[in-house]
């Protein structure tokens, strides 16, 4: 204490901030690892600055029943010719098979309805909070098929406020992996330098959810960083996919369009 009362004011400033950082850190730190130890229970809590908590993903298992499941999957069966394969724009956008909103609209009105009816309804109990479907038919649900081993949806996060999965099919053990909203404030920064090599994410501790047939997975994609990923050549995984904002949130123009740029 003496000697660091003899060194000259801002020295003295410099050391004690330098030591406030590093408890900074330590607390940040802890914080984390405690967020991580959070997904495991199934539903992800964070902390947010106001120290109140805020739900990230729940998994909620069941949620169709096996009936309904092969109901849905024979209606995609029966219009499997609307799958168009996307190109991964230079390994920039994601690997997939896909049918578009537009489309499921048009020719598989059941899916639409389930997410009108059942999941939307869900995602507002779940978020606390009024939504409503992307502004864009196009991309406010899809169908999304992973059919061999190089599909994969790499690490991003979403444009859009929230995102519901309900599973289908899921025979080639593919995951949804999750980054803990603490680290992805800070990875977010280095998702576009590193835009060409998103590998580089992996390094990250993450956690990954195995969803089965009839499970809906919420999440709140736009805060964390997350990808689709397959662990074997054989099998699929086939997905509905709806997409939320927060209710009356205008459309942005530009990652409108980013995202018709990179997706399909
Ligand atoms: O395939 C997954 O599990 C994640 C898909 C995803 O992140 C998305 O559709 O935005
Ligand atoms: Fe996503």
């Amino acid at each position: 204490m003496a000697i660091i009362g003899a060194l000259p004011g801002h020295q003295r400033f410099l050391l004690v901030n330098w030591a406030q950082n590093l408890i900074g850190a330590g607390i940040r730190h802890r914080r984390l690892e405690r967020e991580i130890l959070h997904v495991s229970d199934g539903v992800l809590h964070t902390r947010g600055d106001s120290g109140s908590t805020m739900v990230i993903y729940e998994r909620i298992s069941g949620f169709l029943d096996p009936a309904d499941v092969e109901r849905f999957c024979g209606l995609i069966q029966d219009q499997s010719d609307l799958f168009t394969e996307t190109k991964g724009k230079a390994g920039l956008g994601p690997k997939y098979r896909v049918i578009n909103g537009n489309q499921i609209r048009e020719r598989l009105l059941p899916i639409a309805e389930l997410g009108e009816n059942r999941v939307m309804p869900e995602a507002e109990r779940l978020f606390e909070q009024r939504l409503q479907f992307l502004r864009s038919p196009r991309r406010s649900m899809r169908i999304q098929r992973y059919a061999q081993k190089t599909h994969e949806f790499r690490w991003h996060r979403d444009a859009h406020d929230y995102v519901a999965l309900v599973t289908l099919r899921n025979t080639n053990r593919g995951e949804t992996q999750v980054i803990s909203p603490a680290l992805s404030r800070f990875l977010k920064y280095l998702l576009y330098p590193f835009y060409a090599v998103p590998q580089v994410f992996s390094i990250f501790p993450y956690e990954s959810i195995v969803s089965e047939p009839g499970d809906l997975l919420l999440m709140r994609g736009s805060a964390v960083l997350h990808r689709g990923i397959t662990m074997m050549e054989d099998g699929e995984r086939t997905l509905m996919v709806y997409t939320f904002d927060a209710h009356g949130k205008k459309p942005s123009v530009f990652r409108d369009r980013i995202a018709r740029f990179l997706n399909y």
